[in-house]
């Protein structure tokens, strides 16, 4: 069966290749920090837009030819559809995709009939898994789409949708389980508020995190290994996302008494929605010891909205490649690209193009951030700026050796702060440039 006749297996050329279905830079075997390039970024394809995306948009109806669609979504369909995903993701060489529960199987007349066909589906999809040996990064349940799920779902105000969401992740656990998926995603989209006149938000906060604990309990139950994360996004279809941002995230698990349990997805245009850098929300998450995958994609500066766009841009590839570095690696996380092809880029062979660009954006990032960190350029500059925590009050200070009373006496004896020393932003611009020539 071949659903992508013209297309052959993509492969690594080199950089100075001008054939435009091939990598110049993403060649999966070659070993940067003595690791193979595959497994510092454990790339995945998201099912929701790249099967499922036919490229509507709130002006018109979706326009993508996808020669396999036979305009129903029947199981039959989605069987055939998971067919086509494993020929695409063969061809592009990814080790990984994901899924929403609704993206893989149609919803039936009721949650029984629903989850029976979801089971119809999981069978091929694990078949398919079997014959490629690509593997599922993380499973998730759509708790958004669904119009009962209008006020949200373990945040609604009504407590027989928290009751039908939890039915639900119940099952997307077990699938994700018996597909073995190495992570579990919960990205609230409608878990926030439109406005706050009609909203208890404590309370729905106190909701949110029963909900996780529920779920912890339940994936300790069946055994599930994979780590749990939670996908921060501030607005969009909500005005307000209680997930908002990293920090959000972080400071919302310890007050609740998860934080051993979840980590988290960060994706570059729900950052930049926050008013943040991806790599604020990196080295923020990752600081925390809370970084645990991506959602790599990136927005439109001109837009507002999240166009989850293919990220090429070298600049963000290598800071984010720099944040991972840094942590010593992702996994069991990965590089998901939670992105989407534009609605003019109709045609399946732009499918590949977009994953082509991303992967070889990341693996050009790699290889400028791994050269950053073997002439230890930014490190050194930064541990220098720092110095004078090294010894002395700093050192005290740090050890929590200093009371206030101290630092009085030390700077009553020294008269004043001793000499600042430029940050040098442009100079280190001008040397992460050089680096982006050389690699
Ligand atoms: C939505 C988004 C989701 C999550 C999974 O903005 O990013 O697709 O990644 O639910
Ligand atoms: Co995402």
């Amino acid at each position: 069966m071949a659903f992508f006749p013209e297309i052959q297996r993509i492969r690594y050329e080199g950089a100075s290749s001008t054939n435009p279905l091939s990598f110049r830079h993403y060649n999966a075997d070659e070993m940067v920090e003595g690791k193979p390039m595959r497994e510092h970024f454990r790339f995945a394809v998201a099912y929701w837009h790249t099967m499922r995306n036919m490229g509507g948009d709130p002006f018109g109806p979706g326009c993508a030819v996808r020669p396999w669609e036979d305009g129903t979504d029947s199981v039959d369909m989605a069987i055939k559809r998971a067919r086509v995903a494993f020929e695409f993701m063969e061809k592009l060489t990814v080790p990984f995709y994901c899924f929403h529960d609704r993206d893989v199987a149609p919803e039936g007349k009721n949650l029984a009939e629903t989850n029976a066909n979801l089971d119809k589906v999981v069978k091929v999809l694990k078949e398919e898994q079997a014959r490629t040996g690509i593997k599922l990064l993380w499973g998730t349940a759509n708790l958004f789409s669904n119009p009962r799920f209008v006020h949200g779902a373990a945040t609604s105000p009504n407590a027989d949708v928290f009751a039908y969401a939890a039915a639900q992740v119940k099952k997307a656990l077990e699938v994700t389980k018996e597909l073995g998926g190495v992570n579990y995603v919960f990205w609230g989209g409608r878990e926030g508020y439109v406005n706050l006149w009609n909203t208890d938000l404590k309370r729905e906060l106190d909701h949110l995190a029963r909900f996780f604990h529920l779920a912890v309990d339940y994936k300790k139950k069946i055994g599930f290994g994979g780590q749990f994360l939670i996908e921060p996004k501030p607005k969009e279809p909500t005005t307000h996302q209680y997930d908002f941002d990293a920090a959000a995230c972080i400071n919302f698990l310890r007050a609740y008494g998860l934080t051993e349990h979840f980590k988290l997805n960060l994706e570059t245009n729900h950052a930049t929605l926050a008013g943040h850098t991806m790599m604020h929300e990196l080295v923020y998450a990752s600081g925390q010891g809370l970084l645990g995958s991506v959602d790599a994609n990136r927005g439109d500066l001109l837009l507002g909205w999240d166009t989850d766009q293919f990220p090429t841009d070298l600049y963000l590839t290598t800071s984010i490649m720099l944040v991972i570095l840094g942590q010593g690696g992702l996994a069991p996380g990965g590089l998901n690209f939670d992105a989407k092809v534009r609605r003019e880029s109709f045609e399946p062979v732009d499918l590949f193009h977009a994953h082509i660009g991303g992967m070889d954006a990341f693996a050009h990032g790699l290889k400028i951030a791994a050269k950053i960190r073997a002439d230890g350029v930014l490190k050194d500059f930064v541990g220098t700026r720092y110095a004078s925590w090294d010894a002395g009050i700093g050192q005290q200070v740090e050890a929590g050796k200093a009371t206030f009373e101290d630092l009085e006496r030390y700077m009553l004896d020294r008269g004043d702060a001793g000499r600042n020393v430029s940050g040098r932003q442009e100079m280190l611009e001008n040397i992460i440039n050089r680096y982006v020539e050389i690699a």
